[in-house]
């Protein structure tokens, strides 16, 4: 299984809802490693960066709205095949169609405010890392684990 990282947006409603913690928790409790983690309000050029593929769609203006409304939580996570992973734990888009036991399925009732973003291909996570990370703001797990273990 090929290690990737993905991009995860705690929502303005997660981090209004203080659901970091468990979100986070999640993600540290299922094994994968936590390498970048920055809390910042969006702006609108990065709102429509981020969902350029919704642009032109009925819910764009709601969805940056939403988004630019309040501060997210910005995480980058580490380990084998964590793109698809991160999706399954955050269950489906539409909260009343997510599993119980994923992250939307126990916390969330509505689509327009469904706590968690989480990259959906790979390739794609590459992207939307570099639009809210620097490489220097990433850790190395792999050698920084060496580090503290020598
Ligand atoms: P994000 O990107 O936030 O992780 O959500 P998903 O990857 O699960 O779903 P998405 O890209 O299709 O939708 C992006 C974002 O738009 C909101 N939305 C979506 C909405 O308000 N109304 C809608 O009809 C849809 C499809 C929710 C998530």
């Amino acid at each position: 299984m090929a290690i990737e990282r993905t991009l995860v947006l705690v929502k303005p409603d997660g981090v209004q809802r203080a659901l970091v913690g468990e979100v986070v928790g999640r993600f540290e409790q299922r094994g994968l490693h936590l390498v970048g983690l920055k809390l910042l309000r969006m702006n609108r050029e990065l709102a429509e960066r981020h969902y350029a593929e919704h642009a032109g769609k009925a819910f764009f203006e709601s969805l940056v709205t939403f988004i630019t409304a309040a501060p997210v939580v910005a995480m980058v996570w580490e380990g084998p095949s964590a793109v698809a992973l991160v999706r399954t734990m955050m269950g489906a888009t539409d909260p009343a169609n997510a599993a119980p036991g994923t992250i939307r399925g126990e916390t969330a009732v509505s689509i327009g405010a469904n706590v968690v973003h989480g990259s959906d291909g790979a390739e794609r996570a590459e992207q939307e890392i570099a639009l809210f990370f620097q490489p220097g703001e990433l850790v190395d797990w792999e050698s920084a684990q060496e580090r503290w273990l020598s």
